[in-house]
């Protein structure tokens, strides 16, 4: 950011924690899980500057319903919200374009709150974007972004000016297993005080047609998502992973209450990762993980965040039950 000598304070500051981090952790994510059987990748690799457009783009598709449906709801109870918790700042983890938030800004500005938004996301094109964005649309929103893993960076997110609601959007919570979900709660928990809440988007169980067709759209824009992955892998560790030799697999796990994508193996191949001076050979039909998506009920999500020495506040959903959002705040934390 270049100084200059008259005007406001920049409303835009965004640290990044994660250029360097990236490459190292990706290196070290990538050779485990592909020693793994079977093989697993963590979806947070998707999301450079193609995945996230693809993303954007899977948001935009008729059956990818989380996006909509998610926005139909903030724009019932944004206001609501933002009455209720009354926050002066609102920090978002896995803000991706942030498109929704501002059904949370708007009122906190206009109610005359807060001024101060703290965007948390892996890539940083995502967070330049979304602050230049948000900064041009809102005269008094002053933007402090932060390039990092919300599983490994919530301590770098500055201190707050004052009351804070935190948002968790999208659903990107059922990226994570029971026991990570449980270690991130509790790490969320520990940043909140009195009067702080936490506003999380969840997808919810239900049929496993509707599911299923949210994650095979009939685009292909979910499959070229998926197959990112490979690409990510590519450009950072200098692999030469062919994504058009590997087919997109998305299903429903009931029992696990999840969507699984999997990336299946055309043919027999040998692959050679530069960087990790690594050889893999996959066999036709073999399949590597790329994401889990998990589905919550009411009672699931109570429960986890009980565990984590939280208490659910409030419960928002569309009238299908599709998708909700839950507001929770410290177990016990006074006024309801
Ligand atoms: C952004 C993680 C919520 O799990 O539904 C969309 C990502 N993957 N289609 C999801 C995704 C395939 C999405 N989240």
């Amino acid at each position: 950011m270049t100084g200059v000598a008259t005007g406001p304070p920049e409303p835009v500051q965004i640290d990044v924690h994660l250029r360097d981090g990236t490459l190292a952790s990706l290196a070290d994510d990538v050779r485990s899980g592909l020693s793994r059987n079977p093989r697993e990748l963590p979806p947070k690799y998707f999301y450079d500057a193609r995945g996230s457009e693809l993303f954007e783009r899977i948001t935009e598709l008729p059956e990818y319903y989380p996006s909509q449906i998610e926005q139909d709801i903030l724009d019932v109870a944004g206001q609501a919200i933002v009455e209720l918790v009354r926050p002066q700042e609102i920090v978002e983890l896995g803000p991706g374009s942030a498109r929704k938030t501002t059904a949370l800004l708007n009122p906190m500005i206009e109610l005359g709150l807060g001024t101060r938004y703290v965007p948390v996301d892996v890539s940083e094109s995502a967070v330049q974007d979304c602050a230049e964005r948000l900064v041009a649309t809102y005269d008094s929103l002053a933007v402090h972004g932060v390039v990092g893993d919300f599983e490994r960076h919530l301590d770098r997110v500055p201190p707050a000016s004052g009351r804070r609601l935190i948002a968790f959007l999208g659903g990107t919570i059922g990226n994570l297993d029971h026991p990570r979900r449980s270690v991130l709660l509790r790490a969320l928990r520990a940043q909140l005080v009195p009067g702080d809440r936490l506003l999380v988007g969840t997808d919810l169980v239900k049929d496993r047609e509707r599911l299923e067709a949210a994650y095979n759209d009939s685009a292909g824009v979910t499959a070229e998502f998926n197959r990112n992955m490979l690409r990510v892998i590519n450009a950072h560790l200098d692999g030469d992973l062919d994504p058009d030799l590997f087919d997109h697999v998305a299903f429903y796990n009931e029992h696990a209450r999840r969507i699984e994508m999997w990336l299946r193996a055309r043919e027999d191949m040998s692959v050679r990762i530069e960087a990790l001076e690594m050889e893999v050979d996959f066999e036709a039909g073999e399949e590597m993980r790329t994401e889990i998506s998990c589905k919550f009920t009411r009672e699931s999500l109570v429960r986890e965040y009980r565990d984590a020495g939280l208490e659910l506040v409030s419960w928002y959903t569309d009238p299908d039950g599709l998708f909700a959002l839950s507001l929770a705040g410290p177990a016990g934390d006074g006024d309801r």
